[in-house]
């Protein structure tokens, strides 16, 4: 099964992009897995100003920002990942939700670019434009109900739900199984059971006597019915 192994994100701001030098995504870059490229929207500007924005037609508040500079960005990070289907990622409070289930099917794209807009949003014929290219797919997404300054957060969360189930990614594999949101057997996704570690007793607060016993298949029923229970306390009703 083939996954993503090369991330392109176009910003205004690409020292918003920093985080991504840490953690598990700076390990995955380091160890070889996966190739990122941070592009400063601006570079793709003529004028002396580096404007990436204007009025709307129609008037209305606010700025929309210009397709020109985008078509030049998202074209020569294209250029980056040559011979293969390029995922255009537009953020936007407008688009798909995340969830764990599209950070999934987004593992399975091998060229991943993020056009982070800012200001009222992108001139709507790049993603036009780009849904009827060659070789595009284009998808606008969202990461909840709650208005953003820009794409670039949106970005982070994404790129760090993504990265986290590539293969190699994470050591003990197993541990993406068992997690919150992730699909179990029956088709009903669960959150997760509560953990405990050493030690037994803390400020009072004691370990479930189940977890020391060491009878497996008690643990895994006690396990499932705590998930059950925080699912339909913490889960929204749809
Ligand atoms: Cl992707 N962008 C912005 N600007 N706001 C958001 C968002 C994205 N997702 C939720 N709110």
């Amino acid at each position: 099964m083939s996954s993503v192994n090369r991330f392109d994100v176009i910003t205004i701001f690409p020292e918003y992009l920093e985080p991504l030098k840490l953690s598990l995504i700076g390990k995955a870059v380091s160890n070889g897995l996966i190739k990122i490229g941070v592009h400063d929207l601006r570079a793709q500007t003529t004028d002396v100003h580096g404007s990436v924005d204007d009025t709307p037609y129609g008037g209305g508040a606010g700025m929309v920002m210009s397709p020109e500079p985008w078509g030049k960005a998202i074209d020569a990070a294209a250029e980056l990942a040559p011979n293969e289907i390029h995922e255009l990622i537009v953020l936007t409070p407008a688009g798909e939700k995340l969830t764990q289930e599209l950070a999934q099917t987004l593992t399975k794209s091998k060229h991943l670019i993020f056009a982070c807009g800012r200001y009222e949003g992108i001139d709507v014929r790049v993603s036009d434009f780009y849904s009827s290219a060659k070789n595009f797919k284009v998808r606008e997404v969202s990461i909840g109900d709650y208005v953003l300054g820009g794409g670039e957060v949106a970005t982070l969360v994404i790129m760090e739900a993504i990265v986290r189930l590539l293969p190699g990614v994470i050591g003990n594999s197993a541990s993406l199984d068992e997690e919150s949101h992730t699909l179990s057997n029956d088709g009903e996704t669960l959150v997760e059971y509560p953990n405990y570690t050493k030690p037994k007793e803390w400020r009072g607060l004691e370990v479930p006597e189940i977890l020391l016993s060491g009878n497996h298949g008690e643990i895994a029923k006690w396990r499932l019915e705590q998930a059950l229970i925080r699912t339909s306390l913490r889960k929204e009703s749809p």
